[in-house]
């Protein structure tokens, strides 16, 4: 039983130094020490020796199974501490890495040119004033002097929500508002987002952008109107930029003008920019109809006013030399990254 013993201890030994995982060294465990284990089979078979061999055989199988669970707990310890090592070594991180750049965003052109906007005017005095986008036939034609037989209400070219509701197809509503909630003097801007059922092409959106300007006190003529858009020209295009008047027509306004600029790319040449003739037109304005002062509570024989809409989006294109309208738009990362 003693030659058992020690075969025993030498092949278990030599077992124990080959595992490598955890779950092995249990079935190991419960296959010698356990219950049924090899080791308490030992114990149990003693019975068939003679009663006086006994006890120095119990102390031997004991010693067994005590050096047994010792080196059984010096393999648990080396096996935990490998995987803790392996694992260690695999979470390994290197903090001394340079970080990744975040993309940095930035202003939308059209946000670009509107702040130079409004810190123009502003500089002048204008308030900046906001106002609905969806709006009423009164505030958006009604009150400007836009006949109902106007081709301007017509569903082709108006996007209505409702009967007697509709997307705002000027700023000027706003600006309608304005006058009847306040008492002259009024100087202020009011840019946004109009809307129109164009059709989409390099120089129509169905979504477009406007700053309006209205000035209303005593004594207000044509010439406090050319002296601000003059000034608004310069300070946009440069001081030597040529601005010319001319005549036109539009319902809220009498008289009206429309306003171009000589071209800055050929300096009024003519070239492909301003289509050979040497001018853009930047805006249109005009004296506010004595009918809409009127309309809104202000007495146009005490009152005059001079307004003006300046279409942001043609004003950005043409700053940045965008060919398509249709970019400001579609919000493509390689175009907006330009600015
Ligand atoms: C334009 C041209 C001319 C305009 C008129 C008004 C208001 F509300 F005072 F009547 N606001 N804006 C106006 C005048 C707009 O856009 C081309």
């Amino acid at each position: 039983m003693k030659e058992q013993l020690n075969a025993l201890r030498e092949r278990a030994l030599a077992e124990l130094a080959d595992l490598e995982q955890p779950k092995e060294l249990e079935e190991f465990r419960v296959r010698l020490l356990g219950k049924k284990g090899e080791v308490t089979a030992l114990l149990r078979g003693m019975g068939a020796l003679p009663a006086e061999d006994r006890p120095a055989m119990g102390q031997l199988i004991n010693q067994l199974r005590n050096e047994l669970e010792n080196a059984l707990d010096a393999k648990e310890q080396e096996i935990t501490s490998r995987l803790k090592e392996q694992r260690l070594l695999a979470e390994r991180l290197d903090v001394t890495l340079p970080g990744k750049a975040a993309d940095e965003g930035g202003l939308h052109p059209l946000n670009i040119v509107l702040a130079d906007l409004i810190d123009i005017f502003q500089s002048m005095g204008f308030d900046v004033v906001d106002g609905p986008e969806v709006e009423t036939e009164h505030y958006c034609f009604e009150a400007l002097n836009v006949p109902k037989d106007h081709p301007a209400r017509d569903m082709q070219d108006t996007f209505y929500l409702a009967e007697n509701l509709l997307l705002r197809t000027q700023t000027s509503a706003a600006q309608i508002r304005t006058m009847e909630q306040r008492k002259p003097p009024i100087r202020m801007i009011c840019p946004g987002r109009v809307f129109r059922a164009d059709e989409v092409d390099a120089t129509h959106s169905p979504v477009f952008h406007q700053v309006e300007g209205l000035v209303v006190d005593k004594g207000i003529t044509m010439c406090d109107l050319k002296g601000v858009l003059e000034q608004f020209a310069h300070e946009i295009y440069g001081s030597d930029t040529k601005v010319r008047f001319r005549p036109s027509f539009f319902p809220f306004t009498e008289p009206s003008v429309e306003v171009d600029v000589s071209c800055s790319a050929c300096g009024g040449k003519g070239c492909r920019v301003c289509k050979g003739n040497g001018w853009i037109e930047i805006l249109g304005a005009g004296m506010v109809h004595p009918r809409v002062l009127a309309g809104c509570g202000i007495d146009p024989e005490v009152y005059s006013g001079f307004a003006f809409g300046i279409g942001l989006d043609r004003l950005t294109t043409t700053r940045y030399k965008i060919s398509d309208i249709r970019l400001l738009f579609e919000n493509d990362k390689r175009f907006l990254d330009q600015f």
